[in-house]
């Protein structure tokens, strides 16, 4: 997973890492350089005695040097011209460009203007680099079990980008509350697109779960409104509501969407992203939750996966925590996310 970010972020460390040695001349070098400007200072300051005896003034001077060459001082120009380098690997890593300014602004706060000792610099440029990519994807936690036991039946809106994995997300979202003895219901609320009802209906049948729905062309909200009525009236837990894919540039199905979250209050409104989305993932998800507001994300199509950018832009942009990631089309190939293991992971 991620080959391909990992490798970027490899090179951006390590790349900035070698900056700063490659500048660290080897051990008898100073020794060697330095001795030649000294004399003539000697020379100068103590015109009388013919014989230069510059031993005792040497010593501070070399120390001075010593400790120059053993210490780095980081300016932010260095910092931007290293990252002007490596921009566009970044960016073919799917990782967007306000999040490349992040992290080359984080580096510049925590580095500029701080003496960093050879020796340390590798060990902070990296721990640097950690905790930018922790910040971003450490966005709190939707703890969806807690909200079950407090809230029944608990409503789960699913809304995305086309064929970004919706369907299949909540099949197997559907999956993994049953395995933990919750009894959900599906609302077939995509009453949009050819097929949808009939594909959700498969993976009900197969789950051995019920799905509530209405004629293709009906009101979205009203499918979600009845599959609550009917989860109130049997005691299900939770109703997850499956929607058409929209682009957000959509105006009716961004308003449709508006009218299902305005009739239905849902709990949670989970954007499905499709993590093989390039650059675009920034405004997609912009859009959605600056137009719906959205509660958490699911990141799809990890398995497939190799660039792994997308994860860390859509959760700078949303500031929303990635909820789960769909590693796979069978039902068990969902994870919870976990920020930490992912940046270290990326890291090592
Ligand atoms: N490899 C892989 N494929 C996935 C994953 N999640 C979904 N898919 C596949 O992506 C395709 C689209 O999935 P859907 O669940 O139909 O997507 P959707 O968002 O409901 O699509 P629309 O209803 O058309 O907007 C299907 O072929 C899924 O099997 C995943 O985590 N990994
Ligand atoms: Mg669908």
């Amino acid at each position: 997973m991620f080959a391909i970010l990992k490798k970027k972020l490899k090179q951006s460390v390590e790349g900035l890492v070698k900056k700063v040695e490659r500048e660290e001349p080897k051990e008898e070098v100073p020794v060697k350089e330095k001795p030649k400007p000294e004399p003539k200072k000697v020379v100068e300051k103590i015109p009388e005695p013919p014989e230069p005896a510059p031993a005792p003034e040497e010593k501070p001077e070399r120390k001075g040097l010593f400790k120059r060459i053993k210490e780095k001082e980081f300016s932010g120009k260095e910092i931007d011209e290293f990252f002007a380098t490596l921009e566009t690997g970044l960016l073919q890593a799917n990782l967007a460009l306000e999040v490349i300014d992040y992290i080359k602004a984080g580096l510049k706060h925590a580095l500029v203007g701080r003496q960093v000792k050879r020796g340390e610099a590798g060990n902070l440029i990296k721990e640097t680099f950690e905790r930018l990519l922790l910040d971003t994807v450490s966005q709190g936690e939707v703890d969806i079990d807690k909200m079950i036991k407090e809230k029944k039946p608990l409503t789960v809106l699913f809304l995305g980008f086309n064929g970004s994995g919706k369907t299949t997300t909540i099949a197997k979202i559907a999956r993994m509350l049953m395995d933990r003895g919750k009894k959900p219901v599906l609302a077939a609320a995509d009453t949009f697109r050819a097929a949808s009802i009939e594909q959700l209906e498969v993976h009900a049948k197969r789950l051995g779960l019920g799905v509530i729905k209405h004629k293709y062309g009906a009101d979205p909200a009203a499918v979600i409104f009845d599959a609550r009525k009917h989860a109130e009236s049997k005691g299900l837990d939770v109703v997850l509501a499956d929607s058409a894919g929209r682009m957000h540039t959509n105006v009716n199905l961004m308003d449709e969407l508006r009218k299902i979250v305005r009739v239905n209050n849902p709990d949670l409104k989970i954007l499905v992203v499709d993590s093989l989305t390039g650059n675009d993932v920034v405004q997609q998800v912009r859009e959605f939750n600056e137009n719906i507001g959205i509660d958490g994300l699911v990141l799809t199509k990890m398995d497939v996966n190799e660039k792994g950018g997308s994860i860390i832009s859509a959760c700078y942009t949303s500031k929303k925590p990635v909820m789960f990631i769909g590693t796979g089309q069978e039902y068990d190939c969902i994870e919870k996310f976990e920020p930490a293991s992912f940046v270290k992971n990326l890291l090592e």
